[in-house]
């Protein structure tokens, strides 16, 4: 099989890619491993940035989006007994939008399945990348299919299959350099059934640790608390989260219990490849970056990627021009250091640290609250916070 861009991993960096591509009228095959029911089942990322949700609704998948997704205009902060409105829409003019991941990535398969050619439609399920040969050259992808092992053949290759997937790893050790991060804690989250306690987001600084409360529709709430890393939920009936949700939340009766659908615990990384391209393999969202989730950020930064890697290939295919491909990973660093930057500073902001020293501990709870209590009166630092969530613009002058 041959095709020009040979997509690995069909999460919201490949299926975002592929569709832009299509409307450059450029062909594309997405291999995924998993099966359509698994991704589009996937319960992860919540929260659009506004420049994501701007884009769905520019290239036509945004119908559902705009029925169903929940227009956040701010976010709430609670530390030390008190709670802070950081006012989204009045310091920045934009808003975020509360809309499951997974809801993303069946409005992009859907439209991708429904597109007019075969080659223009392809994503082929079950079907895993084993190696990536020759991407410096002619670019070939070996994938096992239907029991069998197959060749696909392009001209580009683009590495979109998250954070443990064969892109990255093909790369050879020499040529790529790590920066990474791992926290000394984790998030436990649970999906519930019940209506949120708040109609916004609210992020909690508590003694006991990190708490927050998020949603996915006006009847199921999603929840989060900071956990060990190494967190076994056996230990953690039902009974168990909620009064811990309770205790850190602290919202009284208005935080509804209901049945658990759905629980988990996701480690805590920042990790950035340096560089992204290699040849012609270019790697975008999580197999070349991964943002702790406190500032929601993991989605909307693989979107930024693949907007920039799929005007760079128009460019190429329609021009003949390399300028913007020759700058993908310069323009995408450049972005995903700021975002970087911005989640871990959330994430050391709200979480409680243990693992120092008495005396450390004591002084880094000091200082958040000293930092909380700087964003609930400087409008400065609310701004900062503001136009960072709701998200930054990706500057091409990189
Ligand atoms: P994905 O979504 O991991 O997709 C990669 C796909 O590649 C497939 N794959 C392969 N396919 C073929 N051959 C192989 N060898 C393959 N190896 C892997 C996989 O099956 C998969 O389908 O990466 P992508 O597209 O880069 O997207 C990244 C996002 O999924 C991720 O950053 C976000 O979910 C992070 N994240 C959040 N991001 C936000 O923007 N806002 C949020 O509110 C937010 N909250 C979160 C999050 C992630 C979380 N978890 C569970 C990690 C909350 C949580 C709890
Ligand atoms: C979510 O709704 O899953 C969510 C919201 C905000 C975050 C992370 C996750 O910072």
């Amino acid at each position: 099989m041959r095709t020009q861009v040979g997509i690995v991993g069909a999460g919201p960096a490949g299926l975002f890619l592929a569709h832009l591509l299509q409307l450059e009228g450029i062909e594309s095959v997405v291999l995924e491993a998993h099966t359509r029911h698994y991704i589009e089942n996937r319960v992860r990322a919540g929260v659009l940035e506004h420049n994501t949700v701007e884009l769905m609704k520019n290239i036509g998948v945004g119908d559902r989006l705009v029925r169903e997704g929940l227009i956040h205009r701010g976010v709430e902060l609670r530390f030390a007994g008190r709670s802070h409105r950081i006012d989204f829409e009045e310091l920045t003019g934009r808003s975020i939008t509360v809309y499951a991941q997974q809801e993303v990535v069946k409005d992009l398969v859907a439209v991708r399945l429904a597109a007019p050619s075969k080659s223009a439609g392809q994503i082929l399920f079950e079907a895993e990348a084993v190696k990536l040969e020759d991407f410096d050259g002619n670019p070939r992808i070996r994938y096992r299919h239907n029991g069998g092992e197959h060749e696909l053949r392009c001209d580009f290759i683009a590495g979109c299959d998250g954070f443990h997937g064969v892109a990255r790893a093909s790369v050879p050790p020499s040529a790529i350099s790590i920066f990474e991060r791992i926290y000394p804690f984790a998030w436990l989250g649970i999906l519930s059934q019940s209506t949120p306690a708040s109609e916004e987001l609210i992020y909690a600084h508590h003694d006991h640790g990190f708490a927050l409360l998020s949603m996915r529709s006006p009847q199921i709430s999603r929840l989060y608390l900071q956990c060990e890393p190494d967190e076994d939920l056996a230990f953690w009936p039902d009974s168990r989260i909620w009064e811990e949700l309770h205790t850190r939340l602290d919202l009284g009766s208005e935080l509804i219990e209901g049945p658990v659908l759905q629980r988990g615990v996701t480690p805590m990384r920042s990790f950035v490849a340096e560089p992204l391209r290699f040849g012609n393999l270019f790697l975008a969202g999580d197999a070349a970056h991964i943002v702790p989730p406190t500032g929601a950020k993991g989605l909307n930064l693989a979107v930024a990627d693949v907007r920039v890697l799929a005007a760079g290939l128009a460019e190429h295919y329609r021009h003949g021009k390399h300028d913007l491909l020759d700058r993908y990973s310069s323009i995408c660093l450049r972005h995903a250091w700021k975002v970087q930057r911005f989640s871990w500073w959330m994430t050391s902001l709200l979480h409680r640290f243990s693992g120092g020293s008495p005396g450390d501990n004591a002084f880094d709870a000091r200082r958040q609250l000293a930092e909380l209590d700087y964003l609930s009166t400087s409008r400065a630092a609310a701004k900062s916070l503001a136009e960072n969530y709701v998200g930054l613009d990706v500057n091409l002058d990189a």
